[in-house]
């Protein structure tokens, strides 16, 4: 369960106090991070690229999971526009680039990332959310694709990650009508994994970060690491990685402990609804 008290306390590493455009908290062993431009929608310029980058590279080693929201009334209207105007060719391939970084840093770092998801989640907030391992939607969130409208095209790992999530017809059905899902139609579509309430987002994701934060590390690990890499690959080369990170996960002394549990009868055990 998320502590009473979320706190930045001095367990928090100084580069993550240092963040300006972040709100860093600790809550217990979940880093919760909210974006916090709100008079701005939480448009992601390119300090802020800067700070996710700098966050996710400084989690504190206590850190088991991390969850991150928007501070106002939108999660994040994507790229800040008013930063594009004076970009050359060459400055927007880096800029991209930029954000790819600080992107794998989030799918591929040390620790599940749950995202808590409400308002406008457009544009780079929605590329944004598709790094994240796991999506909890408001009821009053909504997706969309604006590039299209604005000249411009994904450049925050979106055309690689959003189609996993959701299939290349419907991003290309939003990218060239501009067509914009509400949250059922989101969850239905597939972005989102959990549907709650306005003002419940939060909330909910930060529990199940601490229900995630409590599996063996090492599980996790191959969750995130190995688990989209392998389905990546063709399926003989997918099953012999399988293979690997199967004998190296069950040979940690976190697997065997939790196996003596459960056969001893101190496991949990599954149950529907949980
Ligand atoms: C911004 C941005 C922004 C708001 N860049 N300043 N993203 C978009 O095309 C989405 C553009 N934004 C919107 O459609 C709306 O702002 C929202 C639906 C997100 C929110 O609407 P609303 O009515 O709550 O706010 P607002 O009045 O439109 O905006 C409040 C302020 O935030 C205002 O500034 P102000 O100085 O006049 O107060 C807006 O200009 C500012 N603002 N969104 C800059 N995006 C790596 S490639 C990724 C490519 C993309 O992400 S393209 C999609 C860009």
């Amino acid at each position: 369960m998320p502590n009473e008290s979320s706190s930045k306390s001095s367990n928090t590493p100084a580069a993550l106090l240092a963040l300006r455009l972040l709100d860093v908290s600790l809550d217990g062993s979940v880093v919760h991070l909210r974006l916090n431009r709100p008079d701005k929608r939480n448009a992601i310029n390119d300090a802020l690229i800067a700070e996710l980058h700098t966050a996710f590279a400084n989690l504190p080693a206590s850190a088991r999971a991390v969850v991150i929201s928007g501070a106002g009334a939108h999660f994040c209207a994507g790229l800040d526009l008013s930063e594009l105007q004076d970009r050359s060719v060459a400055e927007g391939v880096l800029h991209s680039r930029a954000w790819h970084a600080a992107f794998d840093q989030i799918q591929y770092g040390p620790v599940p990332v749950v995202v808590a998801l409400h308002g406008a989640v457009v544009g780079g907030g929605l590329e944004l959310a598709s790094a994240a391992h796991i999506r909890v939607a408001e009821d009053n969130a909504f997706y969309g694709l604006p590039e299209g409208q604005r000249g411009l095209f994904v450049g925050g790992g979106g055309s690689a990650r959003v189609p996993r999530l959701i299939g290349v017809a419907r991003m290309t059905d939003m990218m060239l009508t501009g067509r914009v899902l509400d949250a059922a139609e989101g969850h239905a579509a597939g972005i989102s994994h959990y549907l709650v309430g306005a003002g419940e987002g939060t909330k909910r994701a930060l529990e199940l970060a601490h229900r995630i934060g409590a599996n063996a590390p090492l599980s996790n690990f191959a969750v995130i690491q190995a688990l989209p890499r392998i389905a990546d690959m063709g399926q003989s080369d997918g099953l012999f990685v399988e293979s690997l990170m199967a004998a190296i996960a069950q040979g940690d002394e976190a697997a065997k402990q939790r196996m003596r549990d459960f056969l001893e009868g101190r496991g949990a055990k599954v149950r529907k609804g949980s």
